[in-house]
């Protein structure tokens, strides 16, 4: 799989979609983006947890974080242009795929906030890696190291903001 660094380097690469699916916790609330509307099953096509609110700060702050990772790395990226480009898709696909899981929840009648292993962890990273794919990308093996890492970050990262107040469940 690689050295310590390039599994540093898949992190480094990934860190806008980790910041864009965190961010709405603190930043989203409001209108929902389904606007209250429900499916031909009755219930609803995402729920009240996806916030016009969140996905804008979501995408707007993952954004913002590839600005800063091209002033620190400028030569991973070559051009400010292909940073932000890449943090932008990083970050919007990381959100489509927060979105498609949530869909997906509402269908086999999950409620808004439970669990769904996997999808919750993995669903953002794949659509995310996926929408960034034509810009830049990384080995094979380092998708993988992030596929099998990435759930513990969501695990962390969830369990802090449990601590820290921001939300009422640790998951
Ligand atoms: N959030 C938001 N807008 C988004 C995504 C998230 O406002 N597009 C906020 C909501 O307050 C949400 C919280 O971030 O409750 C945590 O996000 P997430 O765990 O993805 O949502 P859940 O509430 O668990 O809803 P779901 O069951 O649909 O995943
Ligand atoms: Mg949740
Ligand atoms: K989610």
């Amino acid at each position: 799989m690689g050295s310590l660094s390039s599994l540093l380097w898949a992190l480094w690469y990934v860190l806008p979609a980790y910041f864009a699916n965190a961010s709405p916790v603190l930043v989203g609330g409001g209108r929902p983006i389904d606007g209250g509307r429900t499916w031909r099953d009755g219930r609803r096509l995402l729920g009240d947890g996806k916030t016009w609110r969140g996905l804008a700060g979501g995408v707007t702050i993952g954004t913002l974080v590839g600005v800063l990772q091209y002033y620190i790395t400028p030569g991973y990226y070559g051009s400010l242009k292909t940073a932000v480009l890449l943090a932008f898709l990083l970050s919007f696909g990381a959100l489509i795929g927060d979105l498609t899981g949530s869909f997906i929840k509402r269908r086999v009648n999950l409620p808004r906030g439970a669990p769904a292993v996997g999808l919750d962890q993995l669903g953002f990273l794949i659509s995310a890696l996926a929408f960034a794919y034509p810009v830049k990308t990384v080995s094979s093996g380092q998708m993988l190291f992030l596929l099998l890492f990435t759930p513990f970050v969501h695990w962390g990262a969830n369990y802090l903001a449990y601590r820290m107040g921001w939300k009422s469940v640790p998951w």
